[in-house]
């Protein structure tokens, strides 16, 4: 069984998309382990995304993703990590398949509507930067 963390963005929070991409995540047969909504601060959204810290969008990203309230969850299942980004689609919304949530709602690269861990490790990283394994339910 694997784990990935979820997060709905400001962009689709903001537009009431939040419902809408948990449905998305349920119909895909991903078991939602945890779930919350938060605000994060410039510096908390930077600690999230320190392996981008020397590209260009960084303090950009860090801006938008503090903008406005985020819907985090821990996804579980097999295959997890792959399921949920193909549920998410490409990076940028203009290249994703137009069924995945990105190519869907998504409104540029930026404001990407959700994101996803991208790999085993990614995820080790940014579960326990929301979730205390006290909120962490067994399914
Ligand atoms: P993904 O979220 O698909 O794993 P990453 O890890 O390359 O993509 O990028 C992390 C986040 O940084 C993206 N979700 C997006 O919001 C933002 N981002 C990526 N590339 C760009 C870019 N060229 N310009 C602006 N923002 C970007």
């Amino acid at each position: 069984m694997e784990r990935t963390l979820a997060i709905i963005k400001p962009d689709a929070v903001e537009r009431n998309l939040t419902g809408e991409i948990l449905r998305r995540i349920e119909e895909e047969g991903l078991k939602i382990v945890a779930l919350k909504m938060v605000r994060i601060s410039k510096r908390e959204a930077e600690g999230f995304y320190d392996v981008h810290r020397e590209r260009p969008f960084f303090d950009s990203l860090t801006d938008y993703m503090s903008s406005g309230p985020i819907v985090v969850a821990v996804l579980q299942g097999e295959g997890a990590i792959e399921r949920w980004r193909n549920l998410m689609g490409a990076t940028d919304p203009a290249k994703a398949n137009p069924d995945t949530i990105r190519g869907t709602f998504g409104l540029s690269i930026e404001k990407n509507s959700v994101h996803g861990s991208d790999s085993p490790q990614s995820a080790a990283y940014e579960i326990p930067y929301f979730f205390s394994h006290l909120e962490l339910v067994n399914p």
